[in-house]
């Protein structure tokens, strides 16, 4: 069966959302989020930098997640989550996976420098950018959002676990109450079953 490496509150939650919101079968491995779980010689032999996510089905082994998002609509969608290649929204389908990343990686910066680095060490400088840049990579979305409940119009599909991800995990550290669109958006993912269950 189809398994997902998974820390709670890691990236990795972006392929949970999705694995629930489709209802398939699979197993899910859940470490704890430390060097010493992520860098077992086991864990590097499915993941070679000893991150999350991680999904492995049957030969095939995938350590992205926006990898994963394709790979998973492509095998396992019923028609609602994914746009093929042809269809209409397709291009901006594989944009909003892909931008999902360039909104997490400022995300990633904040948690390394408000989580991880000894207080003495963080840097000012670095958090302020970092969370000026979080925010306007976020706040491109408003006026698409104020025109369409979801990132492509009216319907839920994939792209909006990976950018619904990143946007939690950015609201930890920057205020996004100026972007009612955003937030609006924000509440109707988090009301979701699936997100709630992989939460
Ligand atoms: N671009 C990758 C990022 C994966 C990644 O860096 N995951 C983090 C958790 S959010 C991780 O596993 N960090 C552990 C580490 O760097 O040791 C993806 O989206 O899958």
């Amino acid at each position: 069966m189809m398994r997902l490496y998974h820390c709670v509150g890691a990236r990795s939650m972006r392929s949970l959302w999705l694995l629930y919101e489709m209802g398939v079968e699979f197993e899910l491995e859940t470490l704890e989020f430390s060097m010493e779980s992520l860098r077992t010689p086991d864990y590097l032999s499915v993941s070679p930098l000893g991150r999350v996510p991680c999904l492995v089905d049957k030969e095939v082994k995938l350590f992205e997640s926006g990898a994963i998002c394709q790979y998973l609509c492509e095998h396992y969608d019923d028609g609602r989550l994914y746009r093929a290649p042809g269809s209409s929204d397709r291009i901006k389908w594989l944009q909003w996976i892909h931008y999902a990343e360039t909104i997490a990686v400022h995300g990633a910066a904040l948690v390394q420098q408000k989580v991880f680095i000894a207080p003495e060490k963080r840097s000012d400088v670095v958090q302020k950018l970092e969370s000026r840049r979080l925010f306007l990579s976020i706040k491109m979305l408003e006026p698409i959002l104020s025109e369409q409940k979801y990132l492509l119009g009216d319907s839920f599909t994939a792209v909006d676990t990976g950018i619904g991800y990143s946007i939690h995990l950015a609201k930890q550290f920057i205020d996004t109450s100026a972007l009612t669109a955003v937030d609006a958006y924000y509440e109707r993912l988090i009301s979701r079953d699936a997100f709630q269950r992989a939460l």
